[in-house]
């Protein structure tokens, strides 16, 4: 049996970006069929940058009614405080993993020189590996900037069966999307991030169509004044909107390079407002109506998803437990 596990971290607003919905969100219901499925919306993750507690629960109500929104059943949802037996493994876990192989973690490494880092930076990818072994998960979707951390809980995986002296735990292997690295529209060579320091590079879900447009209309493009050649031909920053708007549409980017041969940036621009506006304008509607006029349904599935989850993880949990020699 196929077990999948994916989460996203409510940071900033709570409203997943461009990258987060190609990159991992939009391929979620497609994949989880016939899959035993947990979806989860990240929060003690979010705690291990600076964060306001008072905003925390409404960002994680946005992301959740963000997955709903965006097509992932509302009955696999469920929210990371909600399950503390992550924590528990995450204690085995970290019992397991060595201090040099969490200082290796690329995420740490370039972090780390800012001042004032926290130790939930270096400790959080252990975290995440008990957020998929707690569910002996077999596949994590993801995008590219996680395959350390997935491929982290493989090993962690591998450690406890060693301990243990039998294959209990699955070996989680990281599932990709065909383009798992959306950059930002104005820094094309940086990954298109919710801290982003310029947020004008960055595509929400929930912005408005006044707001995409603006921020489309300030993207990176080429100084060339006309659109000439094939995808490989392209900068990095052409590439990246070729591939936005390949997605959303769900053509190939060999196609969106066919209709923009001869014009001018400014029709790849409007093609990708036309995109965004038919496909992700439907998915902020229906998050702004939840958010304005249903929260009671969206804690419910929290509500139900978390229970669900904290069944499955506690069985699984309770015979890591024991099978370490610990509990009764
Ligand atoms: N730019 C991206 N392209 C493709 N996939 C991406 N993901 C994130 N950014 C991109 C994938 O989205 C899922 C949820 O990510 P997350 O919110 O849990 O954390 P993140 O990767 O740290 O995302 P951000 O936007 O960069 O958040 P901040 O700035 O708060 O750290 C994951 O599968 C991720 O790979």
């Amino acid at each position: 049996m196929n077990i999948i596990v994916t989460g996203i971290q409510p940071t900033g607003s709570g409203s997943p970006h461009m990258g987060n919905y190609l990159g991992a969100i939009k391929s979620i219901p497609k994949l989880i069929k016939s899959s035993e499925a947990y979806v989860m919306v990240a929060d003690v993750h979010a705690t291990t940058v600076d964060f306001e507690p008072s905003e925390l629960k409404k960002s994680s109500l946005l992301t959740a009614a963000s997955l709903i929104a965006a097509g992932v059943p509302d009955d696999i949802i469920f929210k990371q405080s909600c399950v503390p037996q992550h924590y528990e493994l995450a204690i085995y876990l970290s019992h397991l993993a060595s201090v040099g192989q969490m200082e290796r973690m690329t995420q740490y490494k370039d972090k780390s020189e800012e001042k004032g880092v926290g130790f939930g930076l270096l400790s959080y990818p252990i975290l995440m590996a008990a957020d998929i072994l707690s569910y002996n998960a077999t596949t994590v979707p993801a995008g590219i900037d996680q395959h350390q951390h997935v491929q982290l809980a493989a090993d962690l995986a591998r450690k406890l069966n060693n301990k243990i002296g039998e294959d209990y735990l699955n070996i989680p292997k990281p599932k990709f999307t065909k383009n798992p690295k959306i950059m930002d529209i104005l820094n094309p060579d940086k990954k298109m991030s919710k801290s982003s320091a310029n947020q004008n590079g960055v595509l929400y879900l929930t912005d408005t169509i006044d707001i995409a447009v603006n921020k489309i209309k300030r993207a990176t493009t080429d100084s060339k004044p006309y659109f000439t050649d094939g995808f490989d031909d392209q900068s990095d920053a052409i590439k990246n909107l070729i591939v936005i708007i390949s997605e959303l549409m769900e053509i190939t980017t060999d196609d969106v390079c066919i209709q923009l041969q001869g014009k001018r940036y400014s029709d790849l621009k409007n093609m990708l407002i036309s995109a965004y506006s038919e496909h992700i304008i439907p998915i902020k509607e229906q998050i702004d109506y939840m958010m304005n006029n249903n929260q009671s349904y969206i804690n419910e599935c929290i509500d139900a998803g978390s229970e669900r989850a904290e069944k499955t993880s506690n069985s699984n949990v309770k015979i890591i437990r024991n099978k370490l020699g610990l509990g009764l």
